[in-house]
Formats: structure tokens, sequence, C-alpha cells
């Protein structure tokens, strides 16, 4: 089995801490960490090793002060690809986006600058999204003469709905600030991304595996379900993660008062 220590990175780097955080770092910030085929490829590895890996969160940030600027343009351009060649680099994109989503492992991005093209399908993927006031999110694909194939109109969609994913492709329009928080393309508008995307990583890290493996996996998957379907593999999820050992000692400790109450934000 291939560890994180097997893993060779070039355009991206992977560090983990004693508690289990690990820090994915894009890392080509003179091409504003564009994803070129490599990166692709490197995002590939690292998330077939990380849930076997006792990773229990990843913070996904970016060197320099854009998170990502899509495709790599350029590569593309050089390449002159093939349509079967651009169909098996969606493919890889694919292979990649979706190990991150369903992978069981909770991945928060700590966003800036521009979340543009591939860059924002990248974002997508993850469980958390963190925008500073820096951050801006676009799909200039239709400006380019491209389309999305990372996974957009899958993921942009279900976060903006259909109408403003159009909109964005065709229009070139660019969502920021509140309103990109209003809308869902994240969660969470800060002044240090990086550090909330840390605090977020932390509080994540301190639940059972077991829990949010069922989070970071189960619900993209009922979401590709029919609500039949979705309510019985809920329910037999429930079954495994609800009875699970590490809940136990939780359980008691609500029981007997110990453990802290929900309360509203001060
Ligand atoms: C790149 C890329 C890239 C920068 N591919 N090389 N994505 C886009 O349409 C966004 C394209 N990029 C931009 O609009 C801007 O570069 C940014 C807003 C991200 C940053 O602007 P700025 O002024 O800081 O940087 P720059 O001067 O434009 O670029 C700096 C360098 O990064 C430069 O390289 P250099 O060798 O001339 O120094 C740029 O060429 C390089 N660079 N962005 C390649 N994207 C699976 S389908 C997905 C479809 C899409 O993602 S379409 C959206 C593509």
């Amino acid at each position: 089995m291939r560890s994180l220590d097997d893993l060779d990175l070039t355009f991206t780097t992977l560090t983990v801490d004693d508690d289990g955080i690990a820090t994915l770092t894009l890392n080509r910030p003179e091409k504003r960490n564009a994803l070129n085929a490599a990166t692709v490829d490197e995002l590939i590895d690292i998330f077939s090793v990380v849930p076997r890996a006792g990773v229990r969160a990843v913070v996904l940030k970016a060197a320099g002060t854009h998170f990502c600027a899509g495709l790599d343009l350029v590569e593309h351009h050089t390449e002159d690809r093939r349509p079967e060649d651009f169909m098996h680099v969606c493919l890889r994109w694919h292979e990649a986006f979706n190990k991150m989503e369903y992978g069981g492992v909770p991945v928060i991005a700590a966003l800036k600058g521009a979340v543009v093209g591939g860059g924002l399908e990248l974002a997508s993927s993850a469980h958390i999204r963190v925008a500073d006031a820096s951050t801006y999110f676009a799909l200039p694909e239709g400006q380019r003469g491209l389309f999305t194939g990372g996974g957009a109109t899958i993921r942009v969609a279900d976060l903006v709905g259909k109408a403003r994913m159009i909109d964005m492709m065709l229009t070139g329009r660019v969502y920021q600030g509140e309103e990109a928080i209003r809308l869902g393309l994240a969660q969470y508008l800060v002044e240090d991304s990086e550090a909330k995307a840390y605090e977020l990583a932390r509080a994540a890290a301190s639940n059972p595996p077991l829990s949010n493996f069922a989070i970071c996996s189960a619900i993209s998957h009922m979401q590709n379900m029919s609500g039949l379907d979705a309510a019985y593999a809920e329910a037999v999820v429930a079954g495994i993660v609800n009875t699970q050992p590490a809940s136990r000692g939780r359980l008691a400790a609500f029981a007997d008062k110990s453990a802290a109450r929900v309360r509203p934000n001060e």
C-alpha cells in the first residue's frame, strides 16, 4: 500500500502535523496555480493515499495571492489536444475531485484571490470553503471559448443553481464578498481564510473519524440516489456510525451532563 512518504510531488506540497491535520498547498504561484495535467495527477495520488493514512482533516490552500486560475490554458493551447485527449484530461480531473469529495476525510479550502474556472471546480469539491476579502469567483469558460470539464456542471450548479451558473459562464459574471457567501460559493467570509480553515479543520478533526467518513462521503453519495434509496442508505450508514464504540463515551458524557450543550452564538 502506498503511503504519504511515497508521494512524488512537484506542483503541490503535503505535510501532516502531529494531530493528523494535513496541509495541501497548490504550489505553482508563478502560474497562479493553474492546473496542468501533472498537478491533477498529483491530486489523484494524494487523495488516493490520504483516506488510509490516518489524516483527520485536510486544509487545501495555495501559494501566492490567487487560489487557482483553473485549467492551464497555455498547456492546453500548446498540446493542441484532440477531443479524445481532452476527454481523458477531464476524466482525470473527475478522478481527483471525486476522490476528494467522496474520500471521507474533511477537506477545508482556504480561498483567496481568483477562484476561477477549474479553480472553482476544485474548490467546490472541498467540504467547506472559506473566503477572504480578496476572494472572487468566476467561470470564464465562455470568454475563453471553452466549457467546464472538471465537474462544475454538477458541483457549481449544486452550489449556486443552474440559472446562476449559466449566467456566470455566458457573461463572465464575478461574485465576491457577502454576495458570494449568500449564494453558497463559500460558507465563511473572514479576514484570514487560512487561519479560519485550520480552526475548522481542528474542530472537524475532533469528531470520530467514522462520523467524518460518513459526513464526507455518504451525503454526497446520497445526493446521487433516489429519495427512497437515499433513505435506505442513510439508515444503513447511521446503523454503523451511531453504534460505533467511539460514540459511547460521548453519549455517556451527555447522559451524565458533563458534555457541552448546544448554545446559540454570543
Ligand atoms: C496561467 C493561467 C492559466 C495565469 N493557465 N497559465 N482560467 C482563466 O481563464 C483564468 C486565467 N487567468 C487569469 O485571468 C489571470 O491570470 C488571474 C486573474 C488568475 C491572475 O492575474 P494576474 O494579473 O495576477 O496574473 P497574469 O499576469 O495574468 O499571469 C501570471 C502568469 O500566470 C502568466 O504566466 P507568465 O509565464 O507569462 O508569467 C500567465 O500566463 C499564467 N497563468 N492563469 C496557464 N489559467 C477542465 S476544464 C476547466 C476550464 C477552465 O478552467 S477555463 C478557465 C481558465
